[in-house]
């Protein structure tokens, strides 16, 4: 069953990718590329203006931060940050961000969650296979977010990678080491168990060690410290939710923990997977009930707020890591500053509209609708893929 599901998502996704080249198409997409450019070259200056209001007072968006414990603050993630639902991929359902990861840097994520496969020998960052969407390789990815941290000297950064391939952390650690981020990596003073105490953003600033990998899952090697198997620190609840009421704090990885009660008291970080996804054949990011989904309410069913207060007090700590899809909606910064109890500074604005080929014009919505048709059959492999994979 699976095998004939590829392929057919394979035909059909060239077949789109023809649709895409074709002429008739090419000049509207053109103008709309270069507005898109526009507005990015606009991202680009508002980024350096936000770095340099930053200074040295603010760390990751507030000074109340700076000496706080990284496992004291709620870093806000984006999941599946380099899979796109945007012109780039004709607005495909397969996509779970609107916005790429560093313009979601500048918006005040600061954990960057992705899929990684091995692409005939290239790690690539792949939505469940390479075949339905790939959102570039892992160096690209990589070296784009080097180049944020290089300009934006008192933030801190963590990856969440997900093993897809089980590579070891030799392969990893060599695209690493190759695009320089490496140098940013730190490593913790226990790289085998949970870390009670972890240092504060000013110390990890002051070393310029501001990147903290974890990767899912992955055999520790000491050649690459900085490569930290994810459930030897972090643990997290369910994903694949697919019911308003469905978000709890109930610990569901890894399974060699039984509660989140005795993973918090062994020093281990809570990680909220808050992303809704639709029932049935086809499992995709429930965009329906996005505002919801993204809101920092705390007393609306379903919502961020209300499974982040949730988490805080039946933890007795607040989550330290939470991830959404379409960050920007929301938005859902909101809640983790709720929960950090800042105001922040230093932020790219980013609109928390939903972004959809009609805001692009006609002749893109063409587009879309082919890359739409062939994005559903290609979800019924993401069905699967979800329960494997995060
Ligand atoms: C995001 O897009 C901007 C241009 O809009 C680009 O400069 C940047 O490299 C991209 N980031 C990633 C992670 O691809
Ligand atoms: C965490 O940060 C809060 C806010 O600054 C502080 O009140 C609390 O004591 C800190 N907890 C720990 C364990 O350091
Ligand atoms: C990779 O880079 C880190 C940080 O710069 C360094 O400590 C480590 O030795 C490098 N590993 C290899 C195998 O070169
Ligand atoms: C927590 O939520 C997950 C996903 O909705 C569900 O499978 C699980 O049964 C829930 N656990 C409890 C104790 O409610
Ligand atoms: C997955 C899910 O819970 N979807 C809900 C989204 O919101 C609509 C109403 O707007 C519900 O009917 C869906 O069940």
């Amino acid at each position: 069953m699976l095998p004939s599901f590829i392929t057919a998502s394979a035909a059909l996704l060239s077949l789109a990718g023809l649709s895409q080249a074709s002429p008739q198409f090419g000049q509207s997409s053109t103008s709309s590329i270069a507005t898109a450019t526009r507005v990015s070259s606009s991202t680009a200056s508002s980024v350096s203006q936000a770095a340099a209001a930053t200074g040295t007072t603010a760390c990751n968006n507030s000074p109340d931060l700076c000496n706080r414990n990284y496992n004291n603050i709620t870093h806000m993630g984006a999941h599946d940050s380099a899979f796109l639902r945007d012109q780039s991929t004709s607005f495909t359902v397969a996509g779970n961000q609107f916005y790429n990861a560093t313009v979601a840097l500048s918006a005040g994520i600061r954990l960057l969650q992705a899929q990684v496969h091995n692409q005939n020998g290239v790690l690539e960052l792949c939505h469940t296979s390479c075949v339905l969407l790939d959102g570039g390789s892992l160096e690209t990815f990589l070296s784009a977010i080097k180049a944020w941290m290089d300009a934006n000297p008192n933030e801190v950064v963590t990856l969440l990678l997900v093993n897809s391939d089980d590579e070891d952390a030799s392969t990893f650690g060599s695209v690493f080491n190759s695009t320089g981020i490496s140098t940013y990596g730190y490593t913790p003073t226990s790289t085998t168990g949970p870390v009670a105490t972890w240092p504060t953003l000013q110390t990890l600033i002051t070393a310029n060690t501001r990147l903290v990998t974890f990767i899912a899952s992955i055999t520790y090697d000491s050649s690459y410290p900085f490569l930290l198997p994810e459930f030897d620190f972090v643990f997290e609840t369910a994903f694949g939710v697919t019911s308003t009421d469905g978000f709890n704090c109930t610990l569901s990885r890894p399974t060699s923990l039984d509660s989140s009660a005795s993973a918090i008291s062994a020093g281990y970080m809570g990680l909220l997977n808050h992303f809704l996804d639709t029932t049935g054949l086809i499992s995709e990011p429930a965009i329906d009930n996005i505002t919801t989904t993204n809101a920092a309410s705390t007393s609306t069913t379903g919502s961020l707020g209300a499974q982040g207060e949730e988490c805080a007090s039946e933890w007795g700590t607040k989550p330290t890591f939470m991830l959404v899809d379409f960050f920007n909606v929301g938005p859902a910064m909101d809640t983790a500053d709720q929960l950090n109890g800042i105001t922040a500074t230093g932020r790219t604005t980013v609109s928390t509209a939903e972004l959809t080929a009609s805001t692009t014009g006609a002749a893109t919505q063409m587009v879309a609708a082919g890359g739409f048709r062939v994005a559903a059959v290609a979800m019924g492999v993401l069905a699967l893929g979800n329960f494997v994979w995060l």
